[in-house]
């Protein structure tokens, strides 16, 4: 065993191990090796120890770093199609279909549109072989100039099941056994079987399934399906169905089984290995895409309902029309960072493109934004360079882990109209430009189709606002305005406090008027309103002062009771008996917590030390003090705080004559709240005395 300390991993080759050549991706100018936090690391090979041969020490943070960084490398593979293998490339359209679709990249002939495909099968976990008997996943993201359109199909034109609920159950029956763990990426098992025997419109796909078709010998010599039917519209909102078709330069080719077999023991790897090598040759992969285009009444003659994902339409009833084509020209630099990372959904279209009722599709646009938060860990999954669109992208969304944007300025919602103060507004919705769903008239004609648009039954935006102001209590409706001042006061964008008196116009004049006053603000004219408001017969439920659900109890209130030495304990005592009877509970609150020594000698104990129990933790209060104490507490901001408060916040006050100083010294006056300790205190205590308040405070 060496116990030399000099003795270093990398001793005897140093010179061949430290030859840098910039790496394509996150490097420093000179080529040397950091943490993440960008500092510099002088040993890669040999951790810090406390000696060469004791502990190693924790402070070691390039180590901790490394590994810590190393244990999460790992993301969840995808439920289905986690085995894939992916290129760069793009697509070129041969010619304008624009009377067919208003999509962007169909328009201009030679046009080309950047994609990348990720192949896959559906049934084997990410490291499983890649020449199972399986359906293989075609999928295609089209970064538009208007934004990302995923076309997310298989190498077979139908599906096993016709509605989407289905489909848990489909995967959880081929997948690997649920108690055993095997067989990996295989069908021939009980469970798909006992399932699919259960399932008579799987019956086509199997078909499918059975056929050469779930042996490609390449992905380049494998037909690519939308599956489902979906719309093409044009500028003019004509709608045409479509089945979507990528087709083979090179033509199909299938292994043997007996082949597919061979080859994942002789290479695992085979048609991963085959399209990197063919990208790397230059002899690209290449498809053309083909259209079967048919209007409603083509759909209505067919003998099978075009929404049904379990049939297709033969291409020699309906010929395919190849309107492009798609090359891969280009391996992503980066397997986990591109193909692994990459998140599809079918419910990424663009405009000129849309959907159909089928079910199987209409389950599809909800499971893939769930499956992407659940395997990249965060709804700004699109913020990855793999799925960001390659056209400008802006809008209010916000936050959330591992935001990589910093967007400036507090325009954060809209509308706003911080344009108005010279600042920025952000992005704004357009009825022209902005995609557009197909109404579908015909498919929801009991609802009137698909539209965004508020009913007019929906536009009376201030009727119900005026009855609520209008019944509430005169107290309640003064709170209310002056709630108003208070919020508009802080608002220090003018014309945002002008706006909002001109709605207030429309709930009630009289509360504008008071509003603006409060600002010392004219009263603007009404705003536009999409219905006028009407008087409508007012609801004293709404009031809560003087309401019918108003109560004057005390059951359920707390009282404090402030005491201090020389009080009277039979006074004390009676106040807190007449609180409990009542329902209610007294806290006797003292300028110690240890208690008071009454007139008597008596010691009582305090619940609450004075300076940390105001009376804002009561529904009323009591004073029972004798005169030499309360004179003493107008020297304590405490105790006349807490009478303050009590007679500022409406609340009954009982007081002994003792204690009068403390009343004065508040600014106590004498009103139907403030009362002896007797039978009327209890009967006061079970409300609030909203009369007193115009004398307390100015309200609008
Ligand atoms: Fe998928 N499918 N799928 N699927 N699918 C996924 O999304 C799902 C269906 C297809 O290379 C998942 O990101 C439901 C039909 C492909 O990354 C998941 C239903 C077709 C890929 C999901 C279907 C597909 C997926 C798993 C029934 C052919 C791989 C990981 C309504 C038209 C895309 C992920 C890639 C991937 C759900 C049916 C094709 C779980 C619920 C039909 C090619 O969201």
């Amino acid at each position: 065993m060496s116990r030399s300390p000099k003795f270093s991993a990398d001793a005897g080759n140093a010179g061949e191990l430290h030859q840098r050549v910039p790496a394509k991706g996150p490097h420093t100018a000179d080529g040397h090796l950091t943490t993440n936090q960008g500092i510099r690391v002088s040993d890669n090979q040999n951790q810090l120890k406390s000696g060469a041969r004791g502990p190693v020490l924790l402070e070691d943070f390039a180590l901790r770093e490394k590994i810590f960084h190393f244990d999460h490398e790992r993301i969840p593979e995808r439920i289905v199609h986690a085995r894939g293998s992916a290129a760069h490339g793009y697509f070129e359209v041969y010619k304008s279909l624009s009377s067919i679709t208003k999509a962007d990249l169909f328009q201009r002939p030679g046009e080309k549109t950047p994609v990348f495909v990720r192949f896959s099968t559906v049934a084997g976990g990410a490291g499983s072989v890649d020449t199972p008997r399986d359906v293989r996943g075609f999928a295609v993201k089209f970064y538009t100039q208007e934004g990302n359109w995923d076309l997310v199909g298989n190498n077979i034109p139908v599906f096993f099941i016709q509605d989407a609920i289905k489909f848990p159950d489909l995967v959880h029956s081929v997948k690997m056994e649920a108690d055993r763990g095997f067989p990996q990426a295989a069908s021939a098992h009980d469970t798909f079987w006992d399932f699919i025997s259960l399932m008579p419109e799987s019956t086509h796909m199997i078909m499918w399934a059975m056929s050469d078709r779930t042996l490609p010998r390449s992905f380049a010599t494998m037909e690519g399906f939308g599956v489902h039917t979906f719309r093409l519209v044009n500028a003019k909102g004509k709608s045409t169905f479509v089945k979507f078709h990528w087709k083979p330069k090179l033509g199909l080719q299938s292994t043997i089984w007996d082949e597919a077999v061979k080859i994942a023991g002789a290479d695992p790897d085979f048609q991963r290995r085959d399209l990197f090598e063919r990208i790397e040759r230059g002899d690209y992969p290449e498809w053309e895409l083909g259209l079967q285009l048919f209007d409603e009444e083509f759909a209505e003659k067919f003998e099978f309902d075009i929404l049904d994902a379990t049939k297709l339409i033969p291409e020699e009833v309906l010929p395919v029309r190849i309107v492009g084509r798609m090359v891969l020209d280009r391996m992503p630099d980066n397997f986990f960072a591109e193909t692994e990372q990459v998140a599809f959904c079918p419910a990424n279209i663009v405009p000129g493109v849309d959907f159909t009722n089928d079910p199987l599709l209409q389950g599809r646009l909800f499971s893939y934004l769930d499956t992407q938060k659940s395997r990249l860990g965060t709804a700004n999954f699109h913020q990855l360079p793999i799925n960001a669109p390659k056209c400008p992208m802006a809008n209010f969304q916000r936050d959330g882990m591992m935001q990589t944007l910093v967007p400036k300025g507090r325009a954060n919602y809209e509308p706003n109209s911080l344009v108005q103060a010279g600042e920025e507004t952000g992005p704004r919705e357009c009825p022209v430009t902005g995609f557009s769903n197909f109404a579908d008239v015909d498919a929801a004609s009991d609802t009137g189709g698909k539209v965004r648009i508020r009913p007019e039954s929906f536009a009376d935006h201030y009727s119900q606002a005026r009855l609520f102001f209008r019944s509430l209590h005169e107290a309640e409706q003064a709170h209310l305005a002056s709630a108003m001042v208070f919020e508009l006061s802080k608002v220090q964008l003018e014309h945002v406090r002008v706006r909002v008196l001109s709605n207030l116009v429309n709930v009630d004049p009289a509360l504008a008027q008071r509003v603006a006053a409060g600002l010392g603000a004219a009263v603007p004219k009404a705003s536009a309103a999409a219905a006028k408001p009407i008087d409508l017969e007012l609801s004293p439920a709404l009031r809560i002062i003087d309401g019918p659900m108003q109560r004057e109890t005390l059951e359920g209130r707390s009282v404090g009771i402030l005491i201090a030495d020389g009080s009277d304990a039979a006074e004390i005592e009676a106040v807190s008996k007449a609180v409990v009877a009542a329902k209610g509970r007294p806290v006797l609150v003292a300028p110690r917590v240890g208690g008071v020594k009454t007139k008597g000698g008596k010691h009582i104990p305090a619940d609450g030390q004075l300076a940390g129990t105001p009376s804002i933790m009561f529904d009323a209060v009591a004073l029972v003090l004798s005169p030499e104490a309360a004179q003493a507490l107008t020297k304590e901001g405490a105790a006349v705080q807490f009478v303050m408060d009590a007679f500022g916040h409406l609340k009954a006050i009982g007081a002994n004559a003792g204690a009068k100083a403390l009343l004065d010294k508040a600014g106590v006056e004498l009103d139907e709240g403030v009362t002896g300790l007797g039978k009327d205190f209890i009967r006061a205590a079970g409300r609030r005395f909203f009369e007193r308040e115009p004398n307390v405070r100015t309200l609008a």
